[in-house]
């Protein structure tokens, strides 16, 4: 049965918003959104919140600089979803264009899970990188950043979940969700993240001087993806979050989207000159998402990153063919819950009062609290303890100096650029400017793990 729910238009907007010169109807349905001010849809680029707002993105764009001039290689590891797979795009994507040398790794969900475990940081370490990056996960990877540090792997962490009462030891974390940091925008997904870094990251090398004999590659390029993963991630739209979704989608319909877009648009029959948030939600992010849960995620981002329309068009019909799988997956899934809701009902029906059992408490036993505590903490299923972390930590692979010139504590106490003192630069420059908890190496229990931002 349909049910229609009046949305209350604050009065006080309204009249706010007519009086700007809006036509009355817009302005009750504008204010019953949330909108106050008529400069509040104002979609253009300049009025994103700038990248100097987040907190530690300017301190990651200082490492990934220094790592770029070093020739440092760097190994992004994202997620299996689609904001994962776009965030980890966008990271290839940009970090390419300013030279970096760079590759991405997304653990297979089947044989590794989630985050940056120590599982994955093993399977990392067989490509030599000399610093991670995670995109939209890493937040409650404490594990997996301390096997980084042995393994003398720095490690910088992008998230935008919410942290639990111990950050990882990372040598620095970009997250609107941890402590400290004033973003205004807190709903940002993954890919959002990532692309403010890259956009700090610019300013850091233009600042630097490093776009004097090289041409500064325009980002706005990446904009189709921030816009896919942001509706994909089922985030909440506010302004900066439409400003991004806004932006994206008029360059696709301006035919301005990577081949692999253009080519998930082709092999799902639509048209990007008419994209709307729609399609990313129901036709680009179900068929990249399938990827990550039928197959491999790796195929996804292959599909993002590919500049050879070809071989996206046969990338997007693999995954319209896993989509369609998926599909059929999940109405048998559903067909047998509600067989099993049916037997739920008839077993549980007989000592139960049918007059004094409201409608909702059959849903509701069925997936009670527990069972859904029960898939969240699979998800974030509980890794072995910590090592405590060697005191010989092995040297990074590349020189010191690179941020040692980037020290604000103490910079007259910089080692020299050195093999001898490579093992220290890295962390104390950068864990100055984190906000770690004091323990955090002895916090053992776990804390609970936050599923609330994470829509799949
Ligand atoms: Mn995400």
């Amino acid at each position: 049965m349909t049910h229609i729910v009046t949305r209350n238009s604050p009065q006080r907007a309204v009249w706010q918003l007519e009086q700007q010169g809006m036509h009355p109807l817009l302005a009750r349905l504008y204010a019953a959104r949330g909108v106050k001010d008529k400069t509040e849809l104002d979609y253009e680029l300049k009025s994103l919140i700038p990248p100097t707002a987040l907190t530690n993105a300017s301190a990651a764009a200082q490492i990934l600089a220094d790592a770029i001039e070093a020739e440092a290689k760097m190994l992004i590891i994202g997620d299996y979803d689609c904001d994962g797979a776009t965030a980890t795009a966008v990271g290839v994507r940009a970090l390419k264009m300013l030279g970096a040398d760079v590759d991405f790794l997304l653990p297979d969900r089947f044989k590794l899970g989630y985050g940056l475990s120590p599982e994955i940081v093993d399977v990392a370490a067989q490509q030599s990188p000399d610093l991670i990056i995670t995109v939209d996960n890493g937040i409650a990877s404490i594990e997996g950043v301390d096997r980084a540090r042995e393994l003398g792997i720095a490690t910088l962490i992008t998230d935008h979940h919410l942290p639990g009462e111990t950050l990882p030891e990372a040598d620095c974390i970009v997250n609107p969700n941890q402590p400290g940091c004033d973003f205004p925008s807190k709903c940002i997904a993954g890919v959002g993240v990532m692309f403010y870094v890259m956009l700090a990251l610019r300013a850091e090398l233009r600042e630097r001087g490093f776009f004097a004999e090289r041409p500064e590659p325009n980002f706005a390029s990446l904009l189709d993806l921030v816009a896919l993963g942001t509706v994909a991630d089922v985030v909440k739209l506010d302004r900066n979050n439409r400003i991004l979704v806004s932006q994206g989608l008029k360059r696709m319909r301006a035919g301005q989207l990577q081949p692999g877009l253009a080519a998930l648009f082709k092999a799902a029959g639509r048209d990007p000159k008419k994209a709307t948030a729609m399609d990313l939600g129901f036709i680009l992010g179900p068929r990249l998402n399938a990827a990550g849960r039928l197959a491999d995620m790796r195929l996804g981002v292959e599909c993002l990153l590919t500049e050879d329309p070809s071989r996206a068009l046969s990338i997007a019909q693999q995954l319209d063919a896993l989509n369609r799988e998926r599909r059929e997956i999940e109405s048998g899934m559903q067909e047998q819950a509600l067989i099993l809701l049916e037997s739920i009902d008839a077993n549980d029906a007989a000592p139960a009062s049918p007059s004094s059992t409201p409608s909702g408490t059959r849903a509701s036993s069925a997936f009670s609290p527990r069972a859904s505590r029960t898939s969240c903490t699979a998800r974030f299923s509980p890794l072995p303890p910590a090592k405590a972390a060697s005191s010989k930590v092995p040297a990074a692979r590349f020189p010191a100096c690179i941020c040692a010139m980037h020290s604000t504590s103490s910079p007259s106490a910089a080692p020299a650029c050195s093999s001898a003192s490579a093992a220290t630069p890295w962390r104390p420059v950068l864990r100055s400017t984190l906000k770690i908890s004091k323990n955090s190496a002895k916090a053992s229990p776990r804390s609970p793990p936050n599923c609330s931002p994470r829509l799949i």
